[in-house]
């Protein structure tokens, strides 16, 4: 009875593949490498283009503070509110797990009140500026799909910049620049996301939406906008992806700006919530954050739908016989053909683009009718072999039968003029053979 089943099971299966097909909509998010398909030749393979799932990126990510010791506690210290600096019961000590505000704090997860946070020490070297990097790494290239969430405990920065790296953290490029009067911290003009265009979503804009009005104590986040970006694309509900991902396809530029291995926080002056900084009780001036937000998906190039984490690093699990971290090469004996990324396109079942086998293609022939002729006569069977006349041996026919059995030649000559004859072709051939070797 088993026979039936399965018989059943593959049926139900092509049925499965069929409605796909017919629903494309449903499953236009990439997230298939591979499906079994039936045609003329039977059950095969059809491969398409495909990308993991987003995700929340900051559980696989490394955080450095620096300077190194900016963090508070060491020594203890006791904080103000900065809207009252007689209310001072914000305290901060390492050593004591309850009172301590390590940058872990940033990614853990948030609850009911109250809420756990990382805290610099105060301003006390005013007016020197108070100046600390906070950066996560992803030892791993992501695409970034929602907008990047910092809040902050007490009041937002005055100034700050959001930076991003796309070489594990060699070369940095601003992302957004925020202030309270852009024209004064950076001598940007103030912008904000709905002032961009499809043709100037890659600028980069200073805003003053997220660092005025500290009178308002919930608003308390910054964002990068990542939707609003896309919507430029997708439309205002993203409900035209399609659109979007065509454009990701085509403009190389786009869609770097929108993957990282590395953000970086550069907070560059504390809320101060006045014009003038109370230089008498500078324990009201810190930053304190206690949440960051990061969604984002592995760059796979559309080779893989899952993404693991593995020894400390996420890991494309590559399809499509391509490898690598973002499965940017083809597999060895797999180089038939020059890599290339999966393409979104056609939407929605896109182009995988695999790697080929490297024995198939023109370049394994052993013999043909233009330059690997077989020599002395012999005949190119199937471009396969050389079929030699009794007189010749060897792969090309180049070697006269006599060599081999010493002594029982003709003429010294006749091996000189057959050798002189072939070389060029025995030397491509085995130049060929050489390389091929290398490559495996
Ligand atoms: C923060 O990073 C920038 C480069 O992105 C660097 O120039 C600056 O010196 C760093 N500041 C600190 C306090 O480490
Ligand atoms: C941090 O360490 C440096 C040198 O190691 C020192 O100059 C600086 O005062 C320290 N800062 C704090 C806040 O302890
Ligand atoms: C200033 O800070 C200290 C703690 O450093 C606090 O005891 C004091 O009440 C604060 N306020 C004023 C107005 O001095
Ligand atoms: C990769 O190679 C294996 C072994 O030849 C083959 O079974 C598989 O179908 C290939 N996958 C793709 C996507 O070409
Ligand atoms: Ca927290």
């Amino acid at each position: 009875m088993r026979f039936p089943l399965l018989l059943t099971l593959q049926a139900l299966w092509a049925s499965v593949c069929q409605t796909m097909q017919h629903y494309p909509a449903a499953w236009g998010h990439y997230d298939v490498c591979k499906s079994q398909v039936y045609t003329d030749e039977g059950l095969t393979w059809d491969y398409m283009a495909c990308q993991p799932e987003a995700m929340d990126m900051t559980k696989y990510l490394k955080v450095t503070v620096d300077p190194p010791n900016i963090t508070c506690g060491d020594p203890p210290e006791t904080y103000c509110a900065l809207e009252n600096p007689y209310m001072c019961n914000n305290e901060c000590d390492a050593q004591n797990e309850d009172l301590a505000h390590p940058p872990e704090l940033m990614f853990d997860f948030e609850g009911r009140n109250p809420t756990t946070f990382w805290q610099s020490s105060s301003w006390k070297k005013y007016p020197r500026a108070l100046l600390v990097n906070i950066t996560l790494s992803w030892k791993k290239t992501i695409e970034l799909t929602d907008d990047i969430v910092v809040t902050f405990e007490s009041g937002r920065p005055e100034q700050m910049v959001l930076e991003k790296s796309l070489d594990y953290g060699k070369t940095w490029q601003p992302y957004q620049f925020y202030a309270t009067d852009c024209l004064d911290a950076f001598t940007m003009e103030h912008k904000t996301v709905q002032d961009l265009t499809q043709h100037t979503l890659l600028d980069i804009i200073c805003t003053e939406e997220y660092s005025r009005g500290y009178v308002w104590k919930n608003a308390k986040t910054v964002r990068f906008e990542i939707k609003d970006r896309f919507a430029l694309f997708a439309g205002p509900h993203l409900h035209n992806m399609a659109s979007l991902y065509g454009q990701l396809d085509t403009t190389k530029n786009l869609r770097d700006f929108f993957t990282i291995t590395d953000l970086r926080v550069r907070l560059l002056r504390p809320a101060t919530g006045a014009t003038m900084v109370d230089e008498n009780n500078l324990s009201r001036y810190f930053y304190a954050i206690s949440d960051i937000k990061v969604q984002g998906r592995c760059k796979c190039n559309l080779h893989a739908n899952s993404c693991v984490f593995d020894k400390e690093k996420l890991n494309c699990e590559c399809e499509h016989n391509t490898t690598g971290p973002d499965c940017g090469r083809c597999k060895r004996n797999y180089q038939g053909r020059t890599w290339s990324a999966g393409s979104y396109l056609p939407i929605p079942k896109g182009t995988a683009n695999t790697c080929i086998p490297s024995n198939i293609g023109p370049v394994t022939r052993v013999c043909d009718n233009e330059l690997l002729r077989c020599q002395n006569g012999g005949v190119c069977l199937n471009n396969l072999r050389c079929q030699c006349t009794p007189a010749y041996t060897g792969l090309l026919c180049e070697k006269p039968r006599c060599e081999s059995e010493l002594g029982s030649c003709g003429g010294p000559n006749s091996g000189q003029a057959a050798l002189s004859s072939t070389s060029l072709p025995t030397l491509l051939l085995l130049g060929w053979m050489l390389l091929r070797g290398a490559s495996y």
